[in-house]
Parts: structure tokens; sequence; C-alpha cells
């Protein structure tokens, strides 16, 4: 039961939650009582840590009254709801957000002055939420943010994990990971409702029983459990009184476990099981694209599922709710097939817990769910051994096997004697091992399939799934992904903010296509100038960052090119490298004057993950190249190379700000979409790409004299490939590219030790999967021309304004108006 006991008598009970007020003294007013009342200790003895959690407390009553309102608003008037199901979340840092979403940045900095605490120091305290691997898991982030600023009703389900991505740290240049921990100071943004646990069943086996009815039926007993436990976090829209709501899991021992330890008297081995329990959400798999097969994460993703299903049929729908309408009430998208198990978890609730028959509830768990792709790895789709299913989950092996069963007669019905396509198409593969394809799973299941990308939605239909595409055309679209301005534009770079507001008025950062109001400025030398002061102090703050932050000494003046991203050999951090070297040989061969070299800093940012061999040599080679190419004095003051540790969403607010040129070099065909190439043009950086992902559409938006294209197209690759790649080939045919290859093979970068580059070079030369070399000419070429345009400052310039101009179609408000519109359909209201 909910509320007091009694009719409270006292007018403050009775009234409306009061915000505190909206000026620097009302708030220096709620952080010192925070700071006193809430740590427990006076200005004059506290830690910055005090005075941050204090601060973050106060910011946080400022959007309470409208997280209650937004609540209570969307109870009464129940509108459909979105249910984003997603394993990661990579929020980056709360604080700015929350004072951005509030508009309170300025009564902050001067309650703050007043007590003589800076809020720079107070931003840097915060260890960011690191929930997530990559553009997936920011992905998500950004979509919650833009349906908050929408006022779309959704709630966010995750999982709080205890340890979020590692830290990387280098040792001698390798990548060493470290634990991440977030929590352990203390996270002011989350509220904790252990009172709305729920149980979630693993193990066990199943069993028939008759019920009263005389109806054969299924009931699970299951082996063991685990709790859930919610955290909430606010979700604040941009300066409109909207709060939404993230629920994110964590896994606790249920009370049964503590019976056990009352009544067997072996303390320790119940304590074990309490910590078995626990392990469930105590840390993030680092893996991004080749996803282990582990049981913990089947574990994970059935858990926050589990929890997520319960928590919003039996907590969030009235009691007397009729489940036939679920489909007017809620859209689950899944983010990847991570959550897919949500799937038969719908089912079973249906038909076992509240004893519908299977049609109705298939025909109901068809419209609750569509699916969303984020790849086009064959490697990367998840598959799970029928084996450890069946262990896990016995009761949802069973139900995934009828929901195959029933759809492979539709595929015989539709394509009668195609026994080679029944087999293709089956849930449930054979052959390597016998498992469950999640991502066909998701697509029977799912309303809508779509991919991130126009590119990615076609390779989707034509070459990842064409058999489900010539089923189910209908089911097929495509959405592009976007990225938050408030965070990736107004929140990381005030600067450019502030000459935008000038140019086109206020309000752009809730509707970013009035950025094509600056595509006159463009022409405009004084409008250019101001543009090019802002891109210099935005340099500038990331050179003070990057020397106190990572003992870097960046040089002025050069181009900034800035690859970041994961590690990965489809993204071809190699090919960057490859250039880097053959800019450096060209110098110290005397083939170029250095003077006659436009000087540049290239700077890498990449995470790899802890079980990827080769994508840890590429980031050994990277730090053994720069550290050469910083100490030669050859190349000083032309050349040099920055590859700063634990590239995240905070570091990456600096930087992308301060870049002048983008890499966004995957091999054409491999990045689904890309967000980071977003955000880059989005803050007047110009792109160095191949025609991939979401690239295609920047190019066809910015316009080929704004964007330095490169390298084979998809039709291109795939003719490579039929056509039989050998890469030592090309190396040998291409003086050039021999020159630089037999340069890092001779050892020359590694102390003269030919053996610590030799996996990456042989790799290059009897591999290169995702063809490099085949790239490498047209890079090279490419780059050449960005030297040369780059001395032409008003031209780059020119070019750069109109990036920011054409990109406002890459906000995730857009992304989100075309789920509204494809996917999620009628019923959720604007
Ligand atoms: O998703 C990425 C794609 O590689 C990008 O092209 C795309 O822009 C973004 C957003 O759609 N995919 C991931 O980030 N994938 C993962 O992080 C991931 C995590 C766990 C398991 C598998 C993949």
């Amino acid at each position: 039961s909910r509320g007091p006991a009694a009719e409270p008598t006292h007018a403050l009970a009775r009234g409306p939650v009061v915000p505190p007020t909206r000026s620097s003294e009302g708030f220096l007013r709620e952080f010192l009582r925070e700071l006193q009342y809430g740590q427990g200790v006076t200005l004059a003895r506290s830690s910055p840590n005090d005075q941050y959690l204090a601060m973050a407390r106060a910011v946080r009553h400022y959007l309470m009254a409208d997280w209650l309102e937004t609540a209570r608003r969307r109870r009464e008037h129940p509108a459909k709801m979105v249910g984003y199901l997603s394993a990661e979340y990579l929020l980056g840092r709360q604080l700015d957000n929350a004072l951005l979403a509030t508009d309170m940045v300025d009564i902050v900095q001067e309650a703050l002055a007043e007590c003589g605490i800076s809020l720079d120091t107070m931003r840097a305290q915060e260890v960011e939420p690191g929930l997530g691997n990559g553009g997936l898991g920011r992905l998500a982030a950004c979509f919650i943010d833009s349906l908050a600023t929408l006022d779309v009703s959704c709630v966010g389900y995750g999982i709080r994990y205890e340890y979020g991505i590692f830290r990387q740290t280098f040792v001698d240049g390798r990548q060493v990971e470290v634990p991440d921990t977030w929590l352990s100071f203390g996270n002011p943004w989350e509220f904790p409702h252990p009172e709305r646990e729920v149980e979630v069943n693993f193990g066990g086996h199943t069993e028939q029983y008759t019920d009263e009815d005389g109806r054969e039926r299924t009931r699970w007993i299951p082996g063991w459990n685990v709790l859930g436990v919610p955290y909430h976090y606010m979700v604040p829209g941009y300066q409109n009184g909207v709060v939404n709501t993230l629920r994110l899991w964590s896994a606790r021992a249920t009370h049964a476990f503590d019976l056990q330890i009352f009544n067997s008297g072996d303390y320790a081995e119940a304590v074990r099981a309490q910590t078995f329990a626990e392990n469930i959400t105590k840390v993030l798999y680092p893996e991004d694209s080749t996803p282990q097969g582990r049981e913990l994460r089947l574990q994970q993703q059935y858990f926050f599922v589990a929890c997520s299903l319960k928590d919003y049929i039996d907590q969030t729908l009235p009691p007397d709710f009729d489940l036939k309408r679920l489909p007017d009430q809620i859209i689950f998208q899944l983010n990847d097939t991570h959550p897919v198990i949500a799937v038969p978890e719908l089912m079973r609730l249906l038909i076992d817990d509240k004893g519908m028959e299977w049609d109705e509830a298939w025909e109901i768990t068809q419209k609750c769910f569509a699916y969303t792709c984020h790849t086009l790895l064959p490697e990367a789709l998840e598959v799970w051994p029928v084996e450890l299913v069946g262990r896990l989950l016995p009761r949802h092996l069973e139900i995934i096997y009828g929901i195959n069963e029933r759809f492979l007669e539709q595929v015989r019905e539709a394509f009668p004697g195609d026994e080679l396509r029944v087999r293709r198409m089956s849930i449930v593969q054979d052959h390597p091992f016998r498992a469950v394809r999640m991502a066909h799973l998701a697509t029977v299941a799912g309303a809508k399939v779509n991919g991130v990308a126009e590119l990615h939605s076609q390779l989707l239909r034509d070459k990842l799934l064409p058999d489900f595409a010539q089923m189910y055309p209908d089911k097929f679209t495509n959405v592009t992904n976007g990225v938050t301005p408030r965070r990736f534009v107004r929140q990381a770079n005030p600067a450019l903010s502030e000459l935008i507001s000038e140019a086109v008025g206020p309000g752009w950062e809730r509707d970013l296509s009035r950025l094509s109001g600056l595509e006159s400025f463009a022409e405009d030398p004084e409008f250019r100038e101001q543009f090019r002061q802002a891109k210099q102090a935005n340099k500038e703050r990331l050179r003070a960052l990057l020397l106190v932050r990572d003992g870097v000494e960046l040089p002025e003046g050069h181009l900034l090119d800035v690859m970041v991203k994961r590690l990965h050999e489809y993204k071809r951090q190699s090919l960057k490298l490859l250039h880097v070297v053959t800019l450096y040989e060209s110098i110290r061969s005397g083939e170029v004057a250095a003077e006659d070299v436009t000087p540049r800093t290239v700077i890498f940012g990449a995470k790899a993950a802890p079980g990827y061999h080769m994508a840890k040599e590429t980031i050994a080679l990277i730090n053994a190249v720069a550290k050469t190419i910083n100490a030669d004095p050859a190349v000083k003051g032309r050349l040099a190379v920055a590859f700063p540790a634990n590239y995240n969403v905070t570091l990456a607010e600096t930087l992308i700000p301060a870049a002048d040129l983008s890499e966004q070099i995957s091999l054409a065909g491999m990045e689904a979409s890309g967000t980071g190439n977003m955000k880059f043009a989005l803050n007047g950086a110009l792109t160095v790409g191949t025609d991939d992902g979401a690239n295609v559409e920047i190019r066809q938006l910015v316009g080929d004299d704004n964007f330095f294209l490169f390298g084979m197209s998809e039709p291109e690759v795939a003719a490579l490939h039929a056509s039989g790649y050998v890469p030592s080939q090309v190396y040998a045919d291409n003086p050039r590219l021999k020159r630089v290859i037999d340069l890092i093979a001779s050892g020359a970068f590694t102390d003269g030790d030919p053996g610590r580059v030799s996996a990456f070079v042989d790799d290059l030369l009897y591999n290169d999967r995702f063809m490099a070399l085949a790239d490498y000419q047209s890079y090279i070429d490419v780059q050449e021309r960005i030297d040369a345009a780059y001395a032409d400052t008003e031209a780059w310039t020119r070019s750069a304004i109109l990036n920011v101009a054409r990109a406002g179609f890459f906000s995730s408000d857009r992304s989100m108006h075309d789920y509204l519109d494809r996917i999620w359909g009628a019923g959720i209201r604007l």
C-alpha cells in the first residue's frame, strides 16, 4: 500500500511538492543543508568529495518537483509508453547535464563562489557512470535524453553494474585494465527502491499438470532465485519541466538464502551463496563485438528483462489490467539482441502465470516488441548454446522451441520444398553446435526490425537477414542514429553554442534543424573568424586538460586529426597508423622537406576488449610509434601523436570540439552507423571517411566539397572479396606502402625488436580481413588533399561551418521522431 495511514491534517503535508528558490541564495541554502545535514560536515571541514555530493544533491532538489509531477501526469493520462530495454547505458557525467536541464549553471556558480568553491573542481569530482562499451550504450543514453526532451513517456530499463567499463591504463605502452570503481565515493544521482524488489528464478525443471478446468498446463519449478532491486535515475528533458525515469536493476541474494544461513549454521557457505547472487550485476562485459557465450552474461540478460517485465506488469499497470490490451500500453524496444530473452519471458508470463492460450499470447507478444540491430559482423550475432539455455531457463527453451516449430511451419508453407531455407532461417541452429540464434528470435517476434543507418538497413535486408526480409518485407525499416545536441554541442562546446545562438537565435538545442540558419554565415568573413576563435579556444581547453590528465603537451597551431572509438580491426586504426608512419617516413627519408609539411597532431583514443589479442597489439604499436615520433627532432613541430589512456564520454566532450579532422575509416559495409562521426560534424570538424554507415548520409547532407571521401565502396569490397584479395600483392606492388611496412617490421619503433610487431605485420600481409592495404593508396591520396585544403584557412573554415549548418539531421530528437513514426506507432503522445 502507498500513502499515509490517515489523511494529513497540516497544509504543508497536503500541498504539492515545492521546489527550492531559484536564486544563488536559494541554492546556497540547499547546498549547505545537504553538506551539514546530509554529509554531516561543516563547510570548513568538508572535502571536495563532500562538497560534490552535497551540491549534486542540492541540484537534484531542483528536478524533484518535475520528476514527481511527470510521474503523476503519466499515471493520470496513461498514454502508450516506450520500454527501452538495453543492457548498456553509457551515460557520461550527470552534474553538468542536470545543471543544463535546469538552467542553473550561473546560479550554482555564483553560490559556490560565495563558499570559495569552483564549479570546475566540482565537475572534476564526478566519476562518469560507464555502464556501456561504446556506441550502442551511448546511443541508449542519447535516446532517453531525447525522449524526455520530447515529453514521450519512456522508462529505460537496464543493469546497475557495480563495475562499469574498465579503466584503461598503459604499462610500457600496453593496455592494462583496472576495475572501474565508480560507486566507491557515493553516488548522489540514484534512488534505490528496495521495497520494489522483484524475484527472478533460474534453473530447475518444468512439469506438466492439469488445472481445475481440466487444461493441460506447464509449470516451471526453479532451482534457485535472486532478487532484483531497482535504482532509479532522473532523466531530465531540456528545460521543459519533464523528468523521465531510468530504472537500473541490481542483484541481491533472496531472503531464502538468509534462511539457509540460519538453518544450516554454515555461515561461510551461506555468504558464498550471497556473493553468487550478487555476481550477476557485478561487472559489465567489456566485449563489444564478439560475444563469448558466457553463462553469467545470459544470467545478466535474463535477470534484467525478467525484473523489468515483472515490474511493468505488476507495479506499473493498474492491478485489474486486461493483458489483452498490453500492446496499447507499451512497446518494448530491444537494443540489439541482448534483451531478446524477454520474448519467451513475456510468453511464459502470459501462458503459465496468467493462463492464456498460446495463440493469444503470441499475438500480444508480437505486438509488444521491436528489434534494433547494430552490427553487420556475423560473429557479433549472439547465439546461446541450447545446453546452457536449457539448464538456466528450461521453460524458456521449451517456449523457444514452440515459437520455432510454428514459425518453421509458416516458412514451409510460404516456400514449399525449400528445406535449405528452413535450416537457414531456423531460430535453433544445429551447426557448428546446437544453439539459439537470438537475432532470428528477435526478427520473428518483433513487430519491426530496424538498422541504424540507411546503408546498414539495406545490407541487413540484403546480406544479414535476406530470408527474413523476403518473408516479412514490411517488418524491415531504417532509423538513422542521432546524438543529443544538449550534451554534445551545448554542454561540450559552449564557445560554438554561443556563436550559434547569436546567429540563429535561441532554441536550436531542441530543434536542431535550425542549424541550417548558419548556412549564409559561412560566407561572412567576420563570422568565420569568430568560428575559428571558438575552435582555437576548444583546442586550448584540450591542451590544458591533456597536460594535467596525461602529462601530454600538445603542440600549438597544428591540424588536429582525431580517431576515437573502440579498437577493432574493422574500424582500421591500423590504416591510420600506416598513414602516420607514411608521414614520418617521408620526412625522415628526405622525400619531403619538413617545412613543406602541414603540421599535424594525430590523437587516438580507444579501448580494446581485454581478450582481443590483435586489438591490444595495435594499441601497443600505436604507443610505440608515438613514442618514437614524439622524441625525434627531425619531425618536431610537424608531426606528433598522442594516445591519452581511458577514452570515455568525459574525454570525448573536450576532445571532439577541438578536432579539425574526424577519422571515420572503417571498411565499407562494416560500421553499422557510427555516432562519433555525427558529433564531430556537429562540432565543425571535417570528415575523412569511407562510404560506410552514417558517413554516407553525412556526406550527402554536407556535400562532397565538404567531406573527404576515400576507399572502396561496399559493392567494390564485395567484388574484391569474390575475386580473391591478396594483401601481400598490394604490398609488393606499392613501393611506398612497402617502405612503410618494412620500417615497422624492422623494429624501428620497437627498440629494434621485430618480434614485437610480427603479429601485426603478418596479419596485414597475409590476412588483412578488413582490407586496410587495399584502401591504403586512396587514403594517402585523400590525406594529401587534406593537407593542402587545411592550408587554405578561409575555405576550410567555410567547409567546417557548412558541416555544422547541414548536420542538424543527426539530432537524436529526429531519430526519436522516426521511431515514433515508423516503429512505435500511434498512441504515444507527444
Ligand atoms: O552501435 C555500435 C555500432 O558498431 C555502431 O556502428 C553504431 O553506431 C552503434 C549505435 O547503433 N555497436 C556497438 O557499440 N556494440 C556494442 O557495444 C556491443 C556491446 C556488447 C555486445 C555486442 C556489441
